[in-house]
């Protein structure tokens, strides 16, 4: 039984996250300072930093420090808000409440919120450019580059959206179901591990390590918020639940029932954390990770 303790660990590596965040985000005042509201209101509004955390500890599962990477684990975070504020807007999901407090177009109207959104993707590229600032080497903060906007791209998280939206309402296959879920989500996730692994010089077998864990990781989660969207409340959540089935979408739950999407899930973990075994104890973060992704509520 490992002792590793992942509350210090959370907390140790959200400080140092949300610290950057507040450095690499754009002063409230700076004009124009409406998009610049929007942008902080949204990134400063809390969320579980779930992705720079696994930039950081893809880093570490191969000998790298959480400095060198903070640009680019700050960049995730960018892509994963903007991401948020859009599927909030009323053309897609049109939600009220996102991270405990209104949704962005709520305050700042549609505009800011799709500019806003826009903005913190744009950002966050030339975040993970600056990594160079941190002895980044260029060829690697090159391919990190174009796997991340590969990632967030039609390639993967826009991809996957896509194609969600097209599902709702109709009956779809195992096929497209898994695709909706690598793509929209598994794909930044595994994407954060890896970007942190190759920025701290992976070897090749780490990095094949590293990226079958951040497959099953990526996977799990998706199924796991499937979970939490039919069991979990507004104030667990910070969103409103049980908008999947409102919105007649393609869910874990919906197709295979919660118990079997339950099992699923521990299965995938626990394949995430056999994977990481050949990294030895350097890999526990990323393993104690893995079970906070299973057994988180919200
Ligand atoms: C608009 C291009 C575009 C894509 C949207 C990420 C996404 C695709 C939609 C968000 C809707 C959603 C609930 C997706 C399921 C997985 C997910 C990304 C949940 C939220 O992530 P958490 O739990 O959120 O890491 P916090 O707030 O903790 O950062």
């Amino acid at each position: 039984m490992s002792d590793f303790d992942l509350p210090q660990y959370l907390s140790e590596r959200r400080q140092l996250v949300d610290e950057a965040l507040e450095r690499f985000l754009p002063a409230e005042h700076a004009p124009p300072s409406s998009v610049h509201r929007a942008m902080r209101y949204s990134v400063l509004a809390g969320g579980k930093r779930l992705r720079p955390i696994l930039v950081i500890a893809g880093a570490e599962a191969v000998g790298g420090g959480a400095e060198l990477v903070l640009p680019t684990a700050c960049a995730l975070e960018l892509i994963h808000t903007y991401s948020l504020i859009h599927d909030d807007l009323p053309a897609m999901d049109d939600d009220d409440y996102r991270r405990g407090r209104f949704t962005n177009h709520k305050v700042f109207g549609e505009a800011i919120a799709i500019l806003a959104g826009d903005a913190l993707l744009t950002l966050a590229f030339n975040l993970v450019a600056g990594n160079a600032a941190q002895g980044g080497e260029a060829r690697i903060i090159c391919d990190v580059v174009a796997e991340i906007a590969t990632a967030a791209g039609t390639g993967g998280m826009v991809g996957g959206q896509v194609v969600d939206i097209e599902s709702e309402g109709k009956t779809i296959t195992v096929e497209t179901l898994e695709y909706i879920h690598s793509h929209k989500t598994a794909a930044l996730i595994r994407a954060s591990l890896r970007a942190g692994a190759r920025l701290a010089g992976a070897k090749p077998d780490a990095l094949r390590a590293i990226t079958d864990t951040g497959d099953r990781l990526g996977l799990a989660f998706q199924i796991v918020d499937d979970i939490l969207d039919v069991e979990g409340s507004l104030e667990e959540l910070g969103k409103t639940a049980g908008s999947d089935e409102r919105k007649r979408k393609a869910t874990y739950p919906a197709l295979y029932g919660l118990e079997a999407s339950r099992a699923r899930a521990r299965a995938l973990i626990q394949e995430a954390k056999l994977a990481l075994r050949s990294l030895g104890p350097r890999g526990e973060p990323i393993s104690a990770l893995a079970d906070f992704i299973l057994e988180r509520r919200s």
